[in-house]
């Protein structure tokens, strides 16, 4: 019979929303080694987290996270609120005996990030594990990228180009949600996407950054303040409040490898809706990705006869990639909320093998430094700035 693997999770708003698909999904694509269930949906408002369990499927609802963890009939603690109660929620549920699920960015700074990774540690001598969800790298298409690179397909790296851009702030009336307000986010556009492709850079090339230079910019200071949050935005009121946060966060980057990297991530790229843009180019190659295209990885050999290069277009959609035997047969596409199953596939697996999921609380920390050295770096006036 197979041991069941009983879930708390914390917060329901989009990303609850997200994790819930990955949970109820997984073991039905896959042949997992544990058996999750979604037990406990936990939030601060009753009616809205009653809602939000029958909408998604929770057996049962909470207002108490810390009731929760101290439960012995709950295994893994997945975290979905904002970056300002990811720390405590972790270590408290690490040192209650919890394996945990905390949504990216790890923290919303440092010191918190380091907290949480000696928590891990610790929590690791148990056979308790720990994992960030930078989802994106569960796109088979990103995960063959990575494939590709580290079977030396594209050569030696030479350089990396990647951006992530949207434009959901690009109307200066488009209200405030906590994601504007740095006590709660800890950083805007930077925190939010850039961490995404700070994650995916090193995730892809296998090297990690060392040294940083930024600028960062609010274009629009004061928004109407929110009365009701849905999604990303909601319906504002006639107050208003003042953005705290980063909207554009532009900056380069050398890994540990020497070579140089470009990074932008903006919420005013007009048009875009969730461009995240990442080409690695190599001396026998290059590989290129978009979210917004997401089925679809495009690689150019330069070891081919001169007049036959150009970029191949793979459609990442065979049984033979990464994730796709879970789904559907040949040349049928996959899309946004499937990340989150492979993630918890991904979990699962590990959480059965006694083994570190990937990415780590550590590789959390990693991205949170090149977050506060771009932070550092702009505040500076661009300067150099060590990871
Ligand atoms: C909002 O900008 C957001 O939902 C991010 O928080 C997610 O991490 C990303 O997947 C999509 O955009």
């Amino acid at each position: 019979m197979t041991i069941p693997l009983r879930v708390a999770m914390i917060g329901h708003g989009f990303m609850g929303a997200a994790h819930s698909v990955g949970w109820r999904q997984a073991p039905a694509a896959f042949d997992l080694p544990l058996a999750p269930s979604m037990a406990v949906l936990v939030g601060r408002d009753a009616d809205k987290t009653a809602a939000a369990a029958r909408r998604w499927g929770w057996d049962e609802t909470s207002t108490d996270w810390r009731a929760v963890i101290a439960r012995d009939d709950i295994d893994v603690v997945d975290i979905v609120t904002p970056g300002d109660s990811h720390a405590e929620i972790a270590i408290a549920a690490l040192a209650a005996g919890k394996h945990v699920l905390c949504e990216k960015p790890l923290a919303n700074s440092v010191e918190e990030a380091e907290a949480m990774e000696q928590a891990a540690q610790d929590a690791a001598a148990h056979g308790i594990r720990a994992m960030v969800g930078f989802t994106y790298r569960r796109v088979p298409a990103v995960t063959l990228m990575r494939d590709m690179i580290s079977a030396g397909r594209i050569g030696t790296i030479r350089q990396v180009r990647a951006s992530y851009r949207q434009d959901w702030l690009a109307d200066p009336e488009s209200p405030m949600t906590w994601r504007l307000d740095k006590n709660r986010a800890g950083s805007g556009a930077l925190g939010d996407i850039g961490a995404h492709i700070v994650d995916m850079t090193q995730f892809v090339t296998g090297h990690a950054l060392t040294e940083v230079s930024g600028v960062m910019e609010t274009l629009v200071e004061e928004r109407p303040v929110l009365d009701e949050a849905v999604g990303l935005g909601g319906t504002a009121g006639t107050e208003r409040g003042a953005v705290t946060v980063d909207d554009v966060a532009l900056f380069t980057g050398r890994l540990e490898s020497g070579t140089l990297a470009t990074f932008e991530a903006t919420r005013f790229a007009t048009g875009r809706k969730n461009a995240l843009d990442i080409e690695i180019s190599g001396d026998a190659g290059a590989l290129h990705w978009n979210l917004e295209d997401m089925n679809a990885l495009e690689f150019y050999d330069a070891t081919r006869p001169a007049g036959e290069q150009g970029f191949t277009r793979i459609l990442v959609t065979e049984p033979e990639h990464p994730y796709l035997s879970g789904w559907w047969p040949t040349g049928h596409m996959l899309g946004y909320e499937h990340g989150f199953s492979h993630q918890v596939k991904d979990l699962t697996e590990a959480i059965a093998a006694g083994a570190d999921p990937q990415p780590t609380f550590a590789d959390g920390l990693r991205v949170q430094r090149v977050l506060d050295a771009v932070e550092r770096s702009a505040h500076s006036g661009s300067a150099w700035t060590g990871v």
